[in-house]
């Protein structure tokens, strides 16, 4: 019943990972207000709907610009200074270098974003290395069932490795055939189309696999654990 893991610290400290600049400070106020959002049960319509039928989902509006969401620390990352570790319950764990990942074969996707904060924008173009490719490389063990994803920024958050493991799933490095700028994650960020966007982690640094599950951020602050747009999966119950 009390569900209550400790709240993830923002330091990076204690990760495996190269250690990079910080600018910013988390914007105490901006969590305050999603925290009340969480209570309050914002935008709910109550409604479900059918991805096969409709374009947007329940209680959300359509953009063209490309907001930038995150907690205001902006992580100096940079092609030169960017590690990747795979690790957890993986046969194979890995460490890479931005050579390393440009070593891997790279695919493109098109997909919509669906934010929580109720903005959506359609047709992103993205290329980077699919998460099937880092799977089939690192090859988790049968018990692995979950992920987390750990950011440059201290941020984290965690899917289903099914979820992770799904068509469309990129860590990307491009939008519109441009480098993803710094403010939305780059130089590697990961997308996953078919949840919120908050499962997506900007800056991503570490992707950890484990047979049980583990709150990222907004999770432990009563976002849902899944985040399906569809079901308006937007608090936890
Ligand atoms: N590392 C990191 N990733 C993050 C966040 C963050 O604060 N830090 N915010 C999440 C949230 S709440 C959203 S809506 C999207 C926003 O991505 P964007 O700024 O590129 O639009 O990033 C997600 N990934
Ligand atoms: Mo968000």
């Amino acid at each position: 019943m009390s569900d209550t893991p400790p709240k993830p610290d923002m330091t990076t400290g204690s990760e495996p990972g190269r250690e990079v600049e910080q600018e910013g400070a988390v914007r105490d106020k901006l969590v305050a207000t999603k925290e009340q959002w969480a209570r309050d049960g914002r935008a709910l319509t109550g409604h479900a709907a059918d991805p096969a039928r409709d374009r947007l989902p329940p209680g959300q509006r359509l953009v063209t610009d490309w907001p930038v969401l995150d907690l205001g620390i902006t992580p100096k990352v940079t092609t030169a200074n960017w590690t990747l570790a795979v690790d957890g319950l993986v046969e194979n764990p890995l460490s890479w270098t931005w050579e390393d990942f440009q070593a891997q074969p790279q695919e493109s996707f098109v997909s919509d974003i669906h934010c929580v904060t109720t903005w959506s924008r359609y047709d992103n173009r993205w290329e980077g290395v699919s998460a099937r490719r880092l799977l089939e490389l690192t090859r988790p063990k049968p018990e692995a069932r979950f992920v987390v994803f750990h950011s440059f920024d201290g941020y984290t958050t965690n899917v289903a490795l099914s979820d992770f493991d799904d068509d469309g799933v990129l860590l990307a490095t491009t939008w519109e055939g441009q480098p993803i700028g710094r403010d939305h994650g780059g130089p590697v960020r990961i997308v996953l189309p078919k949840l919120y966007f908050w499962k997506s982690a900007k800056w991503v640094k570490r992707i950890e696999l484990l047979a049980g599950d583990r709150k990222g951020y907004w999770e432990v602050r009563g976002y849902n654990n899944h985040a399906d747009p569809w079901l308006e999966e937007r608090y936890s119950d």
